[in-house]
């Protein structure tokens, strides 16, 4: 889902992206001029803080969403601290190649890039970023140095995702979303991309990582009060007592009012029954679905409080 101007660059960071824009940057960016820009700043639409000289200054957060609920072209990527350069738009492979050649700023700036130009960060995860990681995991038996790839290109792509997390701003009141992946697993993108996918469909992510007992999970559940909470599992080297602490999790997370969501390439090892509040999901995509759901039945049932 690219918009229809930018469907065959990808664009590779030069420098890093800036963290606040003027206004004349992001009119720049996607060429309009820049007194529009400040039209929308001073009508609400777009938010924007002051200099001390009294200057509009849009966090780039800010502008992202911007562009992105607009659906807005970026004409000039460059103004936004990226460079376009020709390249065919299979950005999974393009993904692949530049995770295994270590090309780092290259990397992340094709993640910030596909996510700028609209696709959500569920698709990313599903998409280019599954595919350039599974080969990754095959390049050991490929080649000596393919262990060696596999751990520098794991590292840049999770300060990738990281980048594209960066660029998310959920409300400050969203309803929250806890989650992790359980003691025994180190993976530590799975996790991150469940992160950035629920903060995309609009909910707070609270994301304890890699390694976290199921325990430690039901006692974040009971002070943060999450209207969901996801496990990625990708690791379960023992898979009939984390299936038992997994319905355990669920069964607290039941009574405190939430839902819990599980995925994750070792899911299937589990091999969960069906339990009340408890879900299975195959997708980054199933995920946002899913948190969409929950935002919209909050603000229904909100609405009806009210
Ligand atoms: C990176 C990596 C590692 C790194 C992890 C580092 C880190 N800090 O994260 C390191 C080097 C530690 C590692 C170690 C090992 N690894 Co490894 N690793 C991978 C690799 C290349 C990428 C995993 C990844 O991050 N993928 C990116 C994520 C985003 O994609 P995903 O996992 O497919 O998740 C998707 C879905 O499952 C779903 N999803 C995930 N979580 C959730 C959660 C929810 C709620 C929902 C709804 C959906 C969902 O959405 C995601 C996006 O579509 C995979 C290859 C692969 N095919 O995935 C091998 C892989 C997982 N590893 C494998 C192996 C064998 C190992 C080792 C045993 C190797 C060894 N001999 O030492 C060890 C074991 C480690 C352990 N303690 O368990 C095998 C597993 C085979 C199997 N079926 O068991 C794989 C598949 C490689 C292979 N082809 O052989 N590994």
């Amino acid at each position: 889902m690219y918009q229809h101007d930018v469907a065959s660059i990808i664009v590779q960071i030069v420098r890093s992206a800036p963290e606040w824009l003027t206004t004349a940057q992001l009119a720049h960016a996607i060429g309009v001029s820049d007194s529009s820009v400040k039209r929308w700043v001073d009508g609400g639409r777009i938010r924007a803080a002051r200099t001390a000289g009294g200057h509009r200054r849009i966090p780039l957060a800010e502008a992202v969403r911007y562009i992105r609920s607009t659906g807005r072209a970026v004409t000039r990527p460059g103004a936004l601290g990226l460079v376009a350069s020709a390249s065919p738009d299979d950005a999974g492979q393009t993904l692949g190649a530049h995770l295994l050649a270590g090309r780092a700023a290259e990397a992340r700036g094709l993640l910030e890039t596909l996510f700028l130009t609209g696709s959500s960060a569920a698709e990313i995860a599903d998409g280019p970023l599954r595919r350039a990681m599974a080969r990754a995991g095959r390049r050991w038996r490929e080649h000596p140095a393919g262990v060696f790839e596999e751990h520098r290109a794991t590292e840049i792509a999770i300060s990738g995702m990281i980048r594209v997390r960066a660029l998310l701003a959920p409300a400050p009141d969203a309803p929250v979303a806890l989650g992790g992946a359980p003691s025994g697993d180190p993976y530590v993108l799975p996790s991150l991309a469940a992160a950035a996918t629920v903060e995309d469909s609009g909910m707070q992510a609270v994301s304890l990582g890699p390694g976290t007992p199921l325990e430690t999970i039901a006692l974040g559940a009971a002070s943060l009060r999450p209207k969901l909470v996801w496990l990625s599992i990708t690791a379960a080297p023992n898979p009939r007592l984390l299936r038992r602490q997994t319905l355990r999790l669920a069964e607290e997370v039941r009574r405190l009012g939430a839902v819990l969501i599980v995925g994750g390439a070792a899911l299937e090892r589990l091999d969960l029954p069906p339990a009340a509040a408890l879900h299975a999901g195959r997708s980054m995509s199933e995920l946002h679905a899913f948190a969409r759901g929950i935002l919209l039945a909050a603000g229904a049932s909100a609405r009806g409080a009210a």
